[in-house]
């Protein structure tokens, strides 16, 4: 009688309805008592425990918690205390009324913490427990982090998650599938060398011909093509960085980072610096951000095979604002007008030749030295000369190359160049929405980059972890009067998670 007293007390509702209404529902038969809000399996770690707070219909007298056939409690609250020791657990709720009685069957089952350890900004593999085998629709969640830069991928296939983290502590995580389930503590140390937010390697370096070729970095006699990446490696390594060109369409240069910059859900990851500027003098009225925009496209990828290197790793595509059409672009019915080419290419493929001579002949004519200087050709059936002007008189195809053509391929993007001026003096190359490198000014938003734009060969979200290599390559095929050819610089890379910046996504 002293339980069923401590209940009613509790219950404000039922003890009304009790003493108000006592007579009447003497008379009518009363509904059952309904348990709601109760999952029919809960899963809890040895020594933690559960609040089981039920939702009640109906009047109700009183309530019984069973744990394996033994009473533990008569409120209408239970907290399930597990054990030290892994077990199965019947429990059993019940509640009354007048007559009726109702009754839940809970199964809880209680396991240990599988324990894994890594360190920070590092992808951890982790795989799910024998039980799981055969499973094909399992989930991957994190249950607590100590913060929130931290990425949890489970793409590659449903018996393993990528796991990588940006902040040091215990990730609580949990796998299941229907009624199994498995919980992870992830323990994520600092690794022994602090990592560097900057550019730490240059893998590959090839410009292709350009006006800053052979001078961004500077090309010597006898540099070989080792030369010249280690060369470009001491201008873009650390925080110290320089610009280097990638001269024209196609050229381009891979970097890394010294540990995995990890995707962090909803934020921008990293940002590669170029050298664009806003014009400040474009006639046009209203025109969109423009000035001096190459942008670079970026492809991405991370170690999996952890030896360092970029060399057997997937490359993944940054899908930035225009790779697939530049229709959206603020200022692409300007570049219709004026009759640019603003065409996207996906599978494009150019062949530059080694110019016949460095030498003009006849006289230069304007800002033109040699007009048939480098002879091209694409894979669209196009073809002629690039260029070389009065303001540049060294080679612009790569000194150190043998052979006599060099063959890029990639995407070229639509056209970004305008004379604004109506006098050929003034050219504005306005500036594509997101993605690229060299495409806005360093500071801007619009030069970070979210690895979650990252699609795979198919077109398809790759869902990557994080990434350790960078390659940068110039999407413009465009000559621009005196201005010479569209050529994109790369100078520092920077891990925004390490910098303490936060930049929020664009989501595509
Ligand atoms: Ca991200
Ligand atoms: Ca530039
Ligand atoms: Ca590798
Ligand atoms: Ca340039």
């Amino acid at each position: 009688m002293n339980l069923r007293y401590k209940i009613l007390a509790s219950l404000t509702c039922a003890s009304l309805l009790i003493s108000s209404c006592g007579k009447k529902d003497a008379e009518l038969p009363e509904p059952a008592p309904v348990i709601a809000g109760l999952e029919s399996d809960y899963y809890v770690v040895i020594k933690e425990n559960i609040q089981l707070k039920p939702a009640l219909e109906n009047r109700v007298d009183s309530i019984v918690w069973l744990v394996n056939g033994k009473r533990v409690a008569n409120a209408l609250e239970y907290t399930f205390e597990a054990p030290a020791d892994p077990g199965a657990y019947s429990l059993i709720v019940m509640a009354y009324n007048a007559g009726n009685i109702f009754q839940k069957v809970i199964q809880i089952t209680t396991g240990r913490y599988l324990n894994w350890s890594t360190t920070s900004n590092t992808i951890l593999k982790i795989g799910a427990s024998a039980k799981f085998a055969g499973k094909t629709d399992l989930k991957w969640e994190v249950l607590s982090a100590p913060s929130g830069l931290y990425r949890l991928t489970d793409t590659t296939a449903t018996q393993t998650a990528l796991f990588s983290a940006v902040t040091r502590g215990s990730y609580k995580l949990k796998v299941s599938s229907g009624n199994l389930v498995d919980t992870l503590l992830v323990t994520v140390r600092q690794p022994d060398l602090a990592p560097s937010p900057y550019i730490k390697s240059v893998f590959d370096y090839l410009p292709a011909p350009g006006q800053f070729v052979n001078e961004l970095p500077k090309y010597n006699a006898g540099d070989t093509y080792e030369t010249m990446v280690a060369k470009a490696g001491k201008e873009l390594i650390g925080e110290e960085a320089n610009m280097i060109t990638l001269g024209g369409w196609g050229g381009y240069v891979v970097v890394g980072f010294d540990h995995t910059v990890v995707n962090v859900p909803g934020r921008r990851d990293f940002r590669i610096h170029g050298n664009a500027f806003g014009a400040n003098a474009n006639p046009r009225p209203n025109a969109p951000f423009g000035g001096s925009c190459e942008p670079g496209i970026i492809m991405v990828a991370y170690d999996k095979n952890k030896n360092g290197k970029p060399d057997e790793d997937e490359w993944y595509e940054i899908k930035g604002s225009a790779n697939f059409s530049a229709e959206a672009e603020p200022w692409y019915s300007v570049a219709v007008s004026v009759k640019n080419d603003v065409r996207t290419f996906r599978s494009y493929e150019m062949t530059y030749h080694r110019p016949a001579t460095e030498t003009p002949s006849p006289a230069p004519q304007g800002h033109v030295s040699i007009g048939n200087y480098i002879r091209w050709a694409d894979n669209q059936g196009q073809e002629g000369y690039k260029v070389k002007n009065t303001f540049h008189t060294q080679s612009y195809y790569p000194g150190w190359v043998k052979e006599d053509k060099i063959t890029y391929k990639g995407i070229r993007l639509a056209t970004n160049g305008i004379e604004e001026s109506g006098s050929g003096s003034y050219f504005v190359l306005y500036a594509f929405r997101y993605g690229y490198v060299d495409n806005y000014p360093n500071p801007h938003n619009n030069s970070g980059i979210d690895i979650d734009w990252a699609i795979d060969k198919n077109g398809k979200k790759a869902n990557l972890p994080g990434i350790d290599f960078v390659k940068v390559y110039n999407g413009i095929d465009q000559e621009n009067g005196w201005l010479g050819e569209a050529s994109t610089e790369v100078g520092r890379g920077e891990d925004l998670h390490l910098l303490g910046l936060n930049i929020e996504t664009i989501v595509q």
